[in-house]
């Protein structure tokens, strides 16, 4: 999907721009915070606080947060609202997909090295015909979390950190292309890494990692390591969700995932507990994804693996 050429002179320049326009403090955590922080547990009852908004907003907006409609827009002002209030710099980018208007929402943490930026992202939006909670409200309420999360510690990494929402995931990575093709080859080239987060939360779950750059993969390994839980090797995402068109400008990229429509094994069953013989979210593109379709324990592991890895990632 292109943007109009004037867009495509350099995103940071459009995104600057729309930072000036919109609100959004700029205010910084306090110099001299330590260099080398261990990431905070996130509370998984905030995560789930989250979900019950998107849940509400879905609710009272036809049932749904599908691309185009009232129901996305809602939740992307409830998202920013929450970053504009802990001191991002936040910026909506417009782009027109299926004759109508998607947003994705851009929130940079200020301060860090701006030719290192880590960033972490979910696509914000769900299919037209439910409220999408698990799929994907799970990842976009862990990476909303996780970004307040470093608002309140003052966490001051040596990189630079942003953090995104996308738009239009489920018509197909439009809003993440949108962005990805926006970025000028200079701007491309300051991403360190984005890491992926979408259905992390499934009623069934399996615990999924995305086997596309090493160390990004080691990262979630290591976290995963430590709490005795073990992880396969993601097999069916590639190309499906956000990370690929960074994946295919070059950007490094990893993820984590809980398993969508597929059946759960017996072995997997054995590690992981849960129901073998059934999928992993029965509800995957179904109106029952709602909030009560979330497994509270994958939610809340990889709520704090996000947070893990976006410590680690940037320091
Ligand atoms: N979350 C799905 C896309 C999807 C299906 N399987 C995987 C595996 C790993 C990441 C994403 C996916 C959707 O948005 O439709
Ligand atoms: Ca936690
Ligand atoms: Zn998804
Ligand atoms: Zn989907």
């Amino acid at each position: 999907m292109k943007l109009p050429a004037s867009w495509r002179a350099s995103a940071a320049a459009v995104i600057a721009t729309v930072t000036l326009l919109s609100s959004g403090s700029t205010a910084g955590a306090a110099p001299g915070s330590p260099a080398l922080a261990a990431a905070p547990d996130i509370p998984v009852a905030n995560v789930k606080a989250h979900l019950s908004q998107l849940q509400s907003i879905a609710s009272a907006n036809g049932g749904n947060r599908g691309h185009g409609r009232t129901g996305y827009r809602a939740s992307l002002d409830y998202v920013k609202a929450k970053l504009d209030a802990a001191g991002y710099t936040t910026a909506v980018q417009q782009f027109t997909a299926s004759g109508r208007t998607g947003y994705n929402l851009i929130a940079d943490w200020p301060g860090g090295d701006p030719n290192k930026v880590v960033m972490a992202g979910s696509h914000l939006d769900g299919i037209s015909s439910g409220p999408g909670i698990n799929d994907n409200g799970s990842g976009s309420s862990a990476v909303l979390e996780t970004a307040l999360a470093v608002a309140r510690s003052g966490y001051q990494p040596t990189k630079h950190l942003r953090f995104a929402w996308w738009g239009a995931e489920e018509l197909g990575l439009l809003g993440s292309r949108a962005y990805v093709n926006g970025l000028s080859s200079a701007n491309r080239a300051k991403i360190s890494g984005y890491l992926n987060f979408d259905m992390i939360g499934s009623p069934n779950p399996g615990y999924f990692v995305y086997d596309d750059d090493p160390a990004i993969e080691k990262t979630f390994k290591d976290y995963y390591a430590g709490l005795g839980v073990a992880t396969e090797i993601e097999t069916e995402g590639d190309g499906r969700s956000d990370h690929a068109p960074f994946k295919s400008a070059g950007v490094p990229v990893g993820g984590l995932f809980t398993g969508a429509s597929r059946t759960k094994t017996a072995a997997q069953a054995a590690k992981w507990g849960g129901t073998a013989g059934q999928s992993f979210d029965r509800c995957y593109h179904s109106s029952c994804d709602t909030a009560s379709n979330i497994n509270d324990t994958a939610l809340d592991r990889n709520s704090d693996a996000v947070a893990y890895a976006v410590w680690t990632l940037s320091q």
